[in-house]
């Protein structure tokens, strides 16, 4: 056979992701060759030179190469149906990920988290939570630092969120405590449909100690519930054991069975959404028995994260928040309703949308948009496909995000709110959420 030791192991994807992969093996003295369906991917020249005389192939996919190996590693990036992975599995390669190898290594307990949408928010809460109890934590996976470059530091427990890329090749994660926080559409270009991508987050409970739901999202509640710990958070009154809200003494709390913990106004973070951030946070924390003093604590300060629903500035009386991660419908609906339930009487939110749909519908958005919008102001590839979904009093159009800013600065009078949430990826116009999120703040700067 073509196969020498050093090939028992290919690497697919030469990202942040095959480099940590790449860095582990290393570690460990197991032989590896790596590829990428790029011909010229960033990190090759610094990969040459970390690892010199590893096998890298770049370019199409060789099917017959990848067959004659034991076990691919692949990346998230890289989608497993393409037809070479696909052969290479026939013919017998087993396909991990990155959180399979991370899973086999890790002696700490590990809170694992995933959803459409509020993960980053709710890993960094459970991250700053376990940091005030003054646990060591790793806090990583699709959040940032990959999975395996944890373990370089020692830790007491590991903070991981998860997306439904690096779920698909996750096999036994067996974590402390797992959530799924929420499911609407996303990536559909990558699954099947909603089953499809509902059963793929669904794999994070696998082997889980406590599952942690919500109440009010059939679809993240374990389907194969036996022998697991199963606790809930919502937005509606907990039962015994539960984590929602209650009214008390004139105000909304935060709330764990009977025992009221936090009021709203003691929290930094604004919205609904948040709320059922900071309770589904709460929840993990308790699973893995972070005191909740500690946890309690971190709640309080913590002031959100960059371009999620983030108040920029006040400009005429005019609130501007930069919620550019909003991409997907999911996302932007939550934002809506967030901060349009703030809105004084006869003042409006003008939303700035649009960019590269994922292949979801926008007609959801028509109905907080006839409550809350009078004007809604699109931008990007899909600016079209979207206003013929919605209807709101009057849809205006802009080249640039200058523009878009430029008009809402326009129309805007004082009380209003004007919202950046794109309900769209950003590649049309911007290298990213975040690019996407600075042109706006340098926009609305610019207005004062
Ligand atoms: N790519 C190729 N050919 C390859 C390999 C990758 O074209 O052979 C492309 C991918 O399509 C993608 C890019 O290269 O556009 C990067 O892919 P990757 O798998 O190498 O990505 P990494 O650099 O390893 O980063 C990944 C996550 N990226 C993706 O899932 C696309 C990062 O999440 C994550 O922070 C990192 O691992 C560490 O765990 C980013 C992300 O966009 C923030 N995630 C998606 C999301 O949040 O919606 C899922
Ligand atoms: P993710 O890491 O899953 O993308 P983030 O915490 O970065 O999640 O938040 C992304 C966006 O999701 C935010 O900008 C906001 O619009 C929206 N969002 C935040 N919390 C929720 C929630 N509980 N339900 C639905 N959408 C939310």
């Amino acid at each position: 056979s073509l196969i020498t030791t050093d090939k028992q192991r290919i690497i697919i994807g030469l990202g942040q992701t095959g480099l940590s992969c790449a860095r582990y093996l290393h570690r460990k003295g197991v032989p590896f060759a790596i590829c990428d369906t790029r011909e010229a991917p960033a990190a090759a020249d610094s990969f040459r030179a970390e690892f010199p005389g590893v096998e890298l192939r770049l370019g199409e996919l060789d099917a017959d190469w990848m067959s004659q190996v034991q076990e691919l590693v692949i990346s998230p990036g890289i989608d497993k149906r393409h037809p070479a992975i696909q052969a290479a599995t026939s013919a017998g390669a087993a396909l991990i990920g990155d959180i399979d190898l991370f899973c086999r290594e890790a002696k700490a307990p590990i809170v694992a988290i995933t959803g459409s949408n509020a993960k980053s928010t709710v890993t960094t809460l459970v991250g700053l939570m376990a940091q005030q109890a003054g646990l060591n934590v790793g806090v990583g996976g699709n959040i940032g630092t990959p999975a395996l470059d944890l373990l370089l530091d020692p830790a007491e427990l590991y903070v991981l969120e998860l997306s439904s890329f690096q779920l698909e090749t996750t096999h036994e994660l067996r974590a402390a405590a797992a959530t799924v926080l929420n499911v609407s559409p996303d990536h559909l270009d990558r699954y099947a449909g909603m089953q499809d991508y509902t059963l793929t987050k669904q794999r994070i409970y696998r082997g889980a100690s406590v599952v942690v739901a919500n109440r009010q999202d059939a679809l993240t509640q374990p389907l194969l519930a036996q022998g697991v710990e199963l606790r809930t958070f919502g937005l509606n009154e907990p039962d015994l054991k539960q984590y929602g809200l209650r009214e008390h003494d004139g105000e909304t709390w935060l709330a764990c069975g009977l025992e009221n913990l936090l009021p709203e106004s003691a929290l930094k973070i604004r919205g609904r959404h948040n709320l059922a951030n900071a309770l589904a946070a709460l929840a993990l924390a308790d699973a893995v028995s972070i005191p909740r003093e500690a946890a309690l604590a971190a709640l309080q300060v913590f002031p959100g994260l960059e371009h999620r629903c983030q108040w920029i500035a006040e400009v005429n009386g005019v609130s501007y928040f930069n919620d550019s991660k909003g991409t997907n419908v999911g996302a932007t609906l939550a934002a809506l309703d967030g901060l349009g339930a703030t809105l004084d009487e006869g003042a409006q939110l003008i939303l700035i949308a649009g960019g590269v749909g994922k292949e979801q519908s926008f007609a959801e958005l028509d109905a907080p948009l006839q409550r809350f919008s009078r004007d809604l102001i699109l931008i990007g590839r899909d600016a079209k496909l979207i206003a013929a979904e919605v209807s709101p009093n009057r849809t205006h159009f802009a080249d640039s995000m200058q523009a878009a800013v430029a008009k809402a600065h326009e129309l805007a009078r004082a009380g209003d709110i004007v919202l950046l949430s794109p309900a769209c990826a950003s590649f049309d116009m911007f290298t990213g959420y975040a690019e996407r999120g600075q042109c706006f703040v340098q926009a609305v700067e610019a207005l004062t």
